[in-house]
């Protein structure tokens, strides 16, 4: 049986030339099933690259054999670079509070790289059996002040992760980015049952060299949502132009936007205090300069303003 109408399809994972498709949005027989595709050969965006994320276009579906042609891909909303992976809907920073031990300014630099891709960001802090809960209370109040709700998991207590996989299925498509150790691996196999990825305690990690090969690869949690499954380590090279820096940071954001604050020059990158009106008393303030100077040294400030 072959059907010819064109669909739309989620692309979920990349192999060399061929690509594992989830038809969407289609009646109930087809859906969630896995067509191998490949691309259609006459079509002029064979050069384009097609990413695991993108939505594509596709025709030849047959039911039986499940495979079937990408004829086209469709604009995509975002595109990672590492992982490579398109139309990311949330990013879940992800830091262990201990072992290893949080390091703030590594959590910042993960979280304004993630916000500058212009997705929903969120905080998710993992070991916490490791801390007592009034040092994981004092955390929660420190990245509130922040700009973020710190979602704190602990092996050992259930409550937290099901709220967090009840949030997961209400995302179209979510990746935890973090640095290596912190548990994402740990999360993703509860999240994703059978999928039994190697964990690893973070000395045998450091022996053994952290990536794999692994290609990334998308899984469903629920209808029409989804999660990547990272291969390692992942961090977004951060390459934002100087300019928006200021706003990816809540306490700048919200003085500029909700308080109105105005500085005498309108591009004003709140590092002197001549002219400037930003009340810099917040925690993050120190972080938020380190960030422009080095910007300013690699040269990324837009040319146009
Ligand atoms: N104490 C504690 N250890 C954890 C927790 N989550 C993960 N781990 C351990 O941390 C180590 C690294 O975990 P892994 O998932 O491989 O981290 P990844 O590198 O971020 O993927 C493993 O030994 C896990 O058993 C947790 O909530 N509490
Ligand atoms: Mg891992
Ligand atoms: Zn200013």
């Amino acid at each position: 049986m072959k059907v010819n109408n064109k669909n739309l399809g989620l692309v979920t994972k990349k192999f060399n030339d061929f690509f594992l498709v989830d038809l969407k949005n289609q009646e109930t027989y087809l859906n969630s099933e896995k067509f191998l595709c490949k691309v259609r050969k006459s079509i002029n965006f064979k050069n384009q690259l097609i990413y695991v994320g993108d939505e594509v276009e596709i025709k030849n579906i047959d039911l039986k054999s499940k495979r079937a042609v990408i004829t086209s891909v469709k604009k995509r909303k975002n595109l990672l670079v590492r992982p490579s992976v398109a139309n990311i809907s949330n990013i879940y920073i992800t830091f262990s509070v201990e072992e290893p031990a949080l390091n703030l300014s590594q959590v910042n630099r993960f979280l304004i790289s993630a916000e500058s891709i212009g997705v929903e960001v969120s905080l998710v802090l993992t070991k916490c059996d490791l801390i007592s809960d009034k040092s994981r209370y004092l955390l929660i109040d420190k990245f509130e002040k922040w700009g973020y709700k710190a979602i704190t998991l602990n092996l050992e207590k259930s409550d937290d992760f099901n709220n967090l996989l009840v949030e997961l299925k209400q995302k179209e498509c979510s990746i935890f980015m973090g640095p290596s150790g912190v548990g994402k691996t740990t999360l993703l196999n509860m999240i994703i049952p059978g999928l039994q990825n190697n964990t690893a305690p973070v000395s045998n990690k450091i022996k053994r060299g952290k990536n794999t090969t692994r290609n990334v690869e998308l899984f469903s949690v629920s209808h029409q949502s989804y999660i990547v499954d990272t291969p390692g380590f992942n961090m977004q090279p951060l390459e934002i132009s100087i300019n928006l820096l200021p706003n990816l940071y809540s306490e700048i954001h919200k003085q500029v936007i909700e308080e109105g604050i105005k500085c005498k020059f309108r591009n004003c990158l709140h590092l002197n205090d001549e002219g400037c009106n930003l009340n810099k008393s917040f925690e993050r303030y120190s972080f938020y300069k380190e960030m422009i100077e080095s910007a300013k040294s690699h040269c990324y400030q837009n040319q146009e303003d």
